[in-house]
């Protein structure tokens, strides 16, 4: 089982490579954001809950996340690999995921970082809000907001993998393609390096 994160501020780009990472490689994609999304969508009480946090550019409260990952771990059992989109971003979620996989005998492999500028990310995401209908993404004072929150509470999380030496950071500008095929080079070298 090889279980990969991919990390970087919001709008990064962890969204649009985990598709093609999934599609590649057969990963289980468990993406907090769009788990989140679906409840807001459902209008369960999760989600109202959620809502009125993301609205905010603040994070949801660890528990409700921490209880979404570990049922969805449940529901796939056999899979042969989890790849985990904006998930962790607190050192308490962090914590919570490797006690989590040591429960299922299980680790995470690599953590790869999307390094992307500020000015880039900005435009993207108000880019990004002119179609999605995300409400988070169409305020910019709710982007720098979710810029903070991610320095302040995410970022420390990649001392933890630096320190096990898990963590690559990847340039996360230039095409789609580009990045893509720099994380797919950085999957495997790690994935040879398990197995050999
Ligand atoms: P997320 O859904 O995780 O989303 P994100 O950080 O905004 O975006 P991502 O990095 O996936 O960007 P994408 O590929 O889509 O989080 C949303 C909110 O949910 C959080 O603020 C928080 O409130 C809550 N939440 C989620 N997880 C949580 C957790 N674990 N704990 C607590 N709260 C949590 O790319 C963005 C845009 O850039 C797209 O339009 C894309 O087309 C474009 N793009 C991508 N790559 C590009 C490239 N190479 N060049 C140009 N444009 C590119």
């Amino acid at each position: 089982m090889f279980n990969l994160i991919l990390f970087g501020p919001p709008g990064s780009g962890k969204g649009t490579q985990s598709e093609r990472l999934v599609a590649k490689y057969g990963f289980v994609h468990l993406s907090t954001g769009n788990l989140l999304r679906e409840e807001i969508a459902n209008k369960t009480p999760l989600g109202l809950e959620a809502k009125s946090f993301m609205d905010k550019g603040q994070l949801v409260p660890d528990e409700v996340v921490i209880g979404m990952i570990d049922s969805c771990l449940e529901h796939h059992k056999d899979a042969a690999g989890f790849l985990f989109d904006g998930f962790p971003r607190t050192t308490n979620q962090a914590g919570a995921l490797d006690k989590l996989l040591t429960l299922k005998k299980a680790e995470i492999g690599l953590l790869l970082a999307l390094e992307v500028t500020e000015e880039e990310l900005v435009k993207r995401l108000l880019n990004r809000g002119k179609t999605s209908g995300r409400s988070d993404d169409t305020n910019e004072t709710v982007i720098h907001q979710r810029f903070t929150v991610y320095k302040n509470e995410t970022a420390p999380i990649a001392d933890h993998y630096r320190k096990l030496r898990k963590f690559q950071s990847i340039k996360g500008e230039g095409t789609v393609d580009e990045i893509f095929t720099a994380i797919c080079q950085a999957i495997e070298k790690r994935m040879k390096t398990i197995v050999t």
